[in-house]
């Protein structure tokens, strides 16, 4: 069956809502965070991790897939789930924001992309649907329609020919779908509209109109400023029908997530937590903290004196300091658990604020003992 969206209780004080997605891998509480495994693995982690961690859902990256190990190996595996042992939900990004971003050159179309793999420069053509086609393959539980991330900035023209193109782009992935997706798979539309109000509202309009499981917002945490993606967020969820899910693609610093969540998003995604564990930074209740940073290299305290994590029960950050000096592969996993464990018990009490109608508290207690300004 495709998803389910259940709401469960709206906060008194803000757009923030909790939620239940039903799928056949499992439900998905909602404000929740994704972790981000493009290649077939979170970085670091392994299913058993996964799972400890209690990580609801994870992310597959249709661009990466294709191109490694290609759509022949996972037709022969049968599917994602199956090829890399996680029987929780995936959802997959369409490719239309990794086209732009990683590959060499690119060519738009009404057709599609053109563009050249970062890997090998071979030459290869995605469309609406053969975006979906490859997520069938994936066979991931929540797809997602192929769109224009449009770059900032960008002026208005180019940003209304470019949001009319992902609507027509939508609308040919959706009847695709209709027709070859399996059963139990979903599609998400994607709103997009840069920096400007009326075109966003125009793009959730005509992309609202279509029969989607939910939607997305994308162009957003492109490299404006956070008052710019906040401006933009509050005015675009609201528009967005509430028997849905929300997705705000790509963001999730904490604070990135509060302002998010705020707004009525129920679902983010993004590498930050797993990329600056790799490079040694862990986030924690009182902010970043650079592991590397000769100040610990005798505090033989834990990472966050607040988190109950694997790794907060059992290392110092004198040790993890050492392990992340002598570039310790043992050091990327640590931090990699910390930080992931990290943002889904944030996310864990989000909802239990949401659902006692503390959230504004809840967010103001948290911002102040991070660092930061609220
Ligand atoms: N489109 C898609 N994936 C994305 C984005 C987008 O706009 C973003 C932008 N924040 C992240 N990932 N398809
Ligand atoms: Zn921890």
């Amino acid at each position: 069956m495709p998803i389910k969206y259940e709401l469960i209780k709206k906060d008194k004080y803000s757009n923030a809502r909790c939620g239940i997605i039903h799928t056949d891998h499992g439900d998905i509480p909602t404000p929740i965070f994704m972790p981000v495994g493009t290649k077939a693995t979170v970085k670091t982690m392994s299913v058993e991790e996964l799972k400890e961690i209690d990580a609801k859902i994870i992310l597959g990256n249709t661009y990466h897939l294709y191109l490694r190990p290609g759509m022949d190996i996972m037709k022969k595996a049968g599917g994602l789930h199956k090829f890399m042992n996680w029987n929780g939900p995936i959802l997959t990004d369409s490719g239309g924001f990794q086209v732009f971003s990683l590959s060499d050159t690119r060519d738009i179309s009404e057709k599609g992309v053109v563009f050249r793999s970062h890997i090998d420069g071979s030459k290869h053509l995605f469309t609406p649907e053969k975006s979906i086609e490859i997520q069938n393959d994936i066979h991931s539980d929540i797809m997602m329609s192929f769109d224009e991330c449009i770059p900032y900035p960008a002026d208005y023209k180019y940003v209304e020919e470019s949001i009319e193109r992902t609507i027509r782009w939508a609308k040919r992935g959706l009847d695709y779908h209709k027709k070859n997706s399996h059963k139990d798979q979903s599609l998400f539309g994607i709103i997009q509209g840069g920096m400007f109000e009326d075109l966003r509202k125009r793009s959730v309009e005509e992309t609202c109109a279509m029969d989607f499981d939910g939607y997305s917002l994308g162009g957003l945490s492109v490299g404006e400023p956070k008052e710019e993606m906040i401006r933009l967020l509050k005015y675009t969820t609201p528009l967005l029908p509430e028997d849905k899910p929300r997705y705000n693609m790509g963001v999730g610093s904490p604070d990135y997530l509060f302002e998010s969540f705020e707004a009525g998003i129920d679902m983010a995604d993004c590498v930050l937590p797993t990329r600056i564990a790799r490079n040694g930074t862990a986030i924690t209740s009182e902010g970043r903290l650079v592991v590397r940073n000769a100040k610990y290299k005798e505090d033989f305290t834990p990472l966050d004196h607040d988190c109950d994590c694997y790794t907060c029960r059992n290392y110092s950050r004198a040790y993890l300091r050492h392990l992340v000096n002598v570039n310790e592969i043992l050091g990327a996993r640590l931090l990699t658990y910390h930080n992931l464990y990290f943002l889904l018990k944030l996310c864990e009490n989000i909802r239990k604020a949401i659902m006692e109608d503390r959230f504004l508290e809840f967010k103001k207690e948290f911002y102040k003992k991070y660092g930061y300004e609220s």
